[in-house]
């Protein structure tokens, strides 16, 4: 089977700089060479880029950098659909979490286009639920979610030629909510499982029972994977950290369980912030965990000291 990996150095949605240097270094740490040892044909497709930009301003006075994020979110949404139709499975390597409204948008369209339904499992310390109203921080790796469910006020975002159903996100890991995004996910209906709900029945019982849904749906699944989503003792480089979160096990039975379901169909990789790591460990332990989802298994595993 056929794969590709393609990098998306965007920082402008995160609160600090960063994140550009993250599809650099998942390909330093070995994203396509693991890749290819289990087996898969990789085709790297570069990193992509967008052109100068002219200030864009909202009533949001929060908001920052909006012109270069509508720019990404646009050339995203259509290398993503490219990418979904060339190979049997794209990574989009991130990048901060905002790249997910293109990638998500171009998947969206490219599922409508072979007659099946779009899933989204969207592992995460946050929902990223925010419209462009009601970010306070201002950094829009906070708004990918509401706009790909197709809520209103994104007006200035690229026209959304498919929304996702917000019944077909899970969403895990989630530990830091704001109010108005606890609001949108009580009256859209995505499914959370936020980390004391993991704490009380483990991931498998709600993985599995979404991964049927799924199924049962002939759906395509795309996942969403926030390095956040990883408890910062294991996951240190990321802006946006948050205690308590998924620790290695929990996050490799997710992707071996996943790797088994067969359905995933596409991967960002996102939030990665090389400047705040350490000698490369996170970036290391995202291709780890990313070739657990390659069908990589434990009794296979390279000895690596993290
Ligand atoms: C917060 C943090 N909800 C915001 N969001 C983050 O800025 O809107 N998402 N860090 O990944
Ligand atoms: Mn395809
Ligand atoms: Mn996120
Ligand atoms: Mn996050």
């Amino acid at each position: 089977r056929s794969c590709s990996i393609l990098g998306a150095p965007i920082q402008t949605g995160a609160s600090q700089p960063g994140c550009l240097m993250g599809p650099a270094s998942l390909r330093t740490a070995g994203l396509g060479k693991t890749l290819a040892d289990l087996g898969w044909s990789v085709r790297d497709l570069g990193d992509l880029s967008i052109a100068p930009q002219q200030a864009l301003s909202h009533a949001n006075a929060a908001i920052h950098d909006l012109a270069e994020t509508r720019a990404w979110i646009e050339v995203l949404a259509s290398a993503a659909f490219y990418a979904a139709r060339d190979h049997d499975f794209p990574i989009f390597m991130g990048g901060d979490h905002s790249m997910a409204a293109g990638t998500v948008a171009g998947l969206a369209r490219h599922a409508a286009g072979q007659g099946r339904p779009l899933f989204i499992l969207w592992l995460d310390a946050h929902p990223d639920l925010h419209t462009l109203a009601t970010t306070e921080s201002g950094n829009l790796h906070g708004t990918p979610v509401a706009y790909f469910t197709g809520e209103p006020g994104f007006d200035i975002y690229p026209p959304l030629s498919h929304a996702v159903d917000p019944r077909n996100i899970c969403m895990m890991g989630i530990r830091s909510v704001d109010p108005a995004e606890h609001e949108l996910i009580l009256r859209s209906g995505i499914e959370v499982h936020d980390m004391r709900a993991i704490d009380e029945t483990g991931v498998l019982p709600p993985l599995r029972a979404f991964l049927e849904r799924v199924r049962a749906a002939n759906g395509m699944l795309h996942l969403s994977f926030d390095v956040d989503f990883l408890d910062p003792d294991i996951a240190p480089a990321v802006g946006t950290t948050v205690p308590g979160g998924a620790t290695f096990r929990e996050a490799h039975l997710i992707m071996e369980t996943l790797c088994d379901s067969g359905l995933v169909t596409s991967l960002d990789l996102v939030e990665l912030n090389p400047f705040l790591d350490e000698r490369g460990r996170t970036a290391k332990l995202m291709c780890d965990l990313t070739a657990s989802l390659f069908g990589r298994r434990v009794l296979d595993r390279m000895t690596r000291s993290y």
